[in-house]
């Protein structure tokens, strides 16, 4: 049958509507801000990186213990936009790990990508566990083991071995930073992180606990001076925070200055267990931690969230305002 002349108009307005909307993609594409929490799913303990031009996440995957036995990790051009790698490690690649793969620590070192991790929550020095290195050629992975072994097995200066931050001082040396259970360690890594080296003074294992500290260490240097920041309170509770203090050294000392991330009655619980990044050539700085949202009181209920992170004029952090819009659209060159 012959169209008349209005159905063939109807058609081309219809056509035409359908054209002009925009697909799922183009709409995702037009998100002006990350939005807190910038990806779906309960994750925590979240490591930032900058990878080849890329921002990278890797945090724990929050759940009950024995169903942590992998991890994902997460890329983004901007910062708003975010593309999910799924178990990027997990046991079928270090098979000594259990359950509890925790608090993700990742650094690229000649052409490698490592990425340490707590795991089997160990109680005592008989349990197999403790903090491990995985090992990929892409940040992306798949991560396989580095040793075969755990890298720290003991519990030592009373500290739990997890929650390993890998920090690499301007000299070329790396250092690890961990410990749950209120105790703090820093260690010197070999070279190809096969193992720990003593200090010169012959300590392997340096204390370098501060006032409040519960676990979750991160370390960075601006303008010179080291700081460390650490979680504080219970992670399971509305009143995880993070604190910080400001040594010359990485060793410190290090006396606490202030809270500057915490739970905000109007937004969320529990915020905590960091990382930073450091827009490189830039004094641009975000953090990236977890919280709780206000509608959950489960333990494991923890969401990746980015904020903005300023310093005032003395180099004091300031109170971090964490927020539900999260941040702009950041690339980097
Ligand atoms: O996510 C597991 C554990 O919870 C981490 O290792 C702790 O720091 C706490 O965030």
């Amino acid at each position: 049958m012959k169209k008349s002349i209005s159905q063939k108009l109807l058609l081309k307005i219809i056509l035409g509507a359908a054209l002009a909307v925009p697909s799922v993609t183009a709409l995702a594409q037009d998100k002006k801000t990350s939005g807190n929490p910038v990806v779906e799913g309960w994750y925590a303990d979240p490591e930032a990186k900058i990878f080849d031009h890329q921002y990278w996440l890797y945090p724990t995957y929050s759940a009950k213990y024995n169903e942590q036995v992998f991890m994902d990790a997460f890329s983004s051009p901007d910062l708003v936009h975010w593309t999910k790698h799924s178990h990027v490690v997990d046991t079928s690649g270090v098979k000594w790990v259990r359950r509890a793969l925790w608090a993700p620590a990742v650094t690229e070192k000649d052409g490698k990508y490592y990425l340490f991790f707590g795991a089997n929550d160990i109680q005592n020095n008989s349990e197999k566990g403790g903090i491990g290195v995985a090992v990929s050629d892409k940040p992306e992975g798949p991560f396989k083991d580095h040793l075969g072994k755990p890298l720290i097995d003991q519990i030592i200066n009373k500290a739990q071995p997890i929650d390993q931050f890998v920090f690499k001082d301007d000299n070329g040396q790396y250092y690890m930073i961990y410990g749950g259970w209120g105790q703090c360690n820093i260690v010197k890594l070999k070279n190809d992180f096969t193992g720990v080296i003593p200090f010169e003074d012959g300590i392997t294992y340096k204390k370098i606990t501060p006032e409040g500290y519960v676990e979750g260490p991160v370390m960075f240097k601006r303008n010179g001076k080291y700081y460390f920041m650490w979680s504080e309170g219970g992670w399971t509770g509305p009143d995880y925070r993070v604190a910080y203090a400001i040594g010359n050294t990485p060793f410190g000392p290090f006396k606490r200055i202030g809270t500057i991330l915490k739970q905000d009655a109007t937004i969320a619980t529990g915020a905590g267990h960091h990382s930073v990044i450091n827009v490189p050539g830039t004094d641009e700085w975000y953090i990236v931690y977890h919280r709780r949202p206000l509608t959950e009181t489960d333990a494991n209920h923890r969401v990746m969230c980015i904020d903005k992170m300023y310093f005032d004029a003395d180099g004091n952090i300031k109170p971090v305002k964490i927020t539900n819009e999260g941040v702009t659209s950041r690339m980097l060159k």
